[in-house]
């Protein structure tokens, strides 16, 4: 008889949280804060956990995000904050991709290295990796080469995510002899989940395709995929990359990032992700293709190797149920 492992039952690590311990996660109200919140209910996790929101204050001012350390004296830090987009928010707004994300990056880490936080993960992305790689890319080619020219500012503003928490890891190290890793990242694939942008232009394509799907539906016409429907995408649930990061916070010692995805037998074309939406909402109506529309990048695969090695037990959300969830 094999045994197969169906859900997590457990977040390894869990028992270090405290209830003196307080867990700030910035932007933590988007898709990938949402998921993290889902886990904290489900295993019941120590500590006090604070979902920052931009109405909370905003973090690209230096003054209003030390507001935000000395309030709240966070002893972790998930740093989610960023403003992020699609494919096609990442062609319209590279200026503000730049300047927000470096700004909110440089606060917030700034904050946690003078507040002596224990632990802050950072999240980056693989479409920050090199346009030209080897497949599937590691976490060691991040800074190896020019990023694809569609996100490249978003990808330089992340990039310098991974260099600032490394210096400040080296300032401790050679300040106070003490070698204990505060900074690290993980870098996700493709979010979706419950709590997405839904908006058309601005926001990912699964959440895209449900909401074209569902006009589609609703007014009767055709169902329009933009660009060719090839390029390839390891979707990872919202609710899994929560249990990730969480995992990360509590149980990843090194600088290095970590990449937080599916396997790459799990990469699957826009196309195919489209008729798992269009199964699951019952659409049976046309089919097209923009082809005037960007492809983007054709594919990103990532390797899950390091985390699968970390972390074997691990179990993802299958694709169709995340779907559905969504
Ligand atoms: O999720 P997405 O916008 O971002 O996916 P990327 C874009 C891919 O989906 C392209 C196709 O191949 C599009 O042509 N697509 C088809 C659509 N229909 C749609 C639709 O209705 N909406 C959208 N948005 N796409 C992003 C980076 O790249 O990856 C971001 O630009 C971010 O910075 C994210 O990091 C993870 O995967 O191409």
């Amino acid at each position: 008889h094999t045994r197969v492992k169906m859900t997590n039952t457990t977040i390894p690590g869990a028992d270090k949280l405290t209830d003196n311990d307080v867990i700030l996660v910035t932007g933590g109200t988007g898709l990938f804060g949402k998921g993290i919140e889902a886990n904290v209910k489900k295993y019941n996790l120590k500590g006090k956990w604070i979902f920052l929101s931009s109405k909370d204050g905003d973090l690209r001012n230096q003054e209003q995000c030390e507001k935000l350390f000395t309030e709240n004296k966070p002893t972790y830090v998930i740093h989610l904050a960023a403003f992020v987009g699609g494919l096609f928010r990442n062609m319209k707004y590279k200026p503000e991709f730049w300047i927000d994300n470096v700004n909110m990056n440089n606060n917030v880490l700034s904050c946690c290295h003078k507040y002596k936080v224990k632990k802050t993960v950072s999240c980056l992305s693989t479409c920050v990796f090199p346009d030209k790689v080897t497949y599937p890319i590691l976490e060691s080619s991040l800074h190896n080469g020019p990023p694809h020219f569609s996100n490249d500012a978003y990808a330089y503003a992340k990039r310098m995510v991974d260099c600032l928490g490394k210096w400040f890891n080296e300032r401790q190290r050679n300040e106070t002899g003490d070698d204990t890793v505060r900074f690290t990242t993980v870098i996700p694939t493709n979010l979706f989940g419950p709590h997405d942008n839904f908006q058309i232009e601005d926001g990912h394509v699964l959440p895209g395709l449900m909401h074209k799907a569902k006009i589609a539906l609703d007014t009767n016409s055709d169902f329009v995929i933009y660009g060719t429907g090839k390029p390839l995408r390891q979707f990872l649930y919202s609710v899994d990359a929560g249990h990730m990061a969480i995992w990360a916070l509590l149980n990843y010692n090194s600088e290095e990032p970590v990449m937080i995805s599916v396997g790459e037998d799990d990469e699957v074309s826009i196309a195919d992700a489209a008729m798992v939406i269009l199964d699951k909402m019952g659409f049976k109506g046309n089919v097209v293709y923009d082809t005037t529309k960007s492809d983007g990048q054709y594919k990103k695969t990532a390797s899950n190797e390091k985390f699968k090695r970390l972390y074997p037990d691990f179990v993802f959300t299958p694709f169709d149920q995340a779907i559905e969830e969504t």
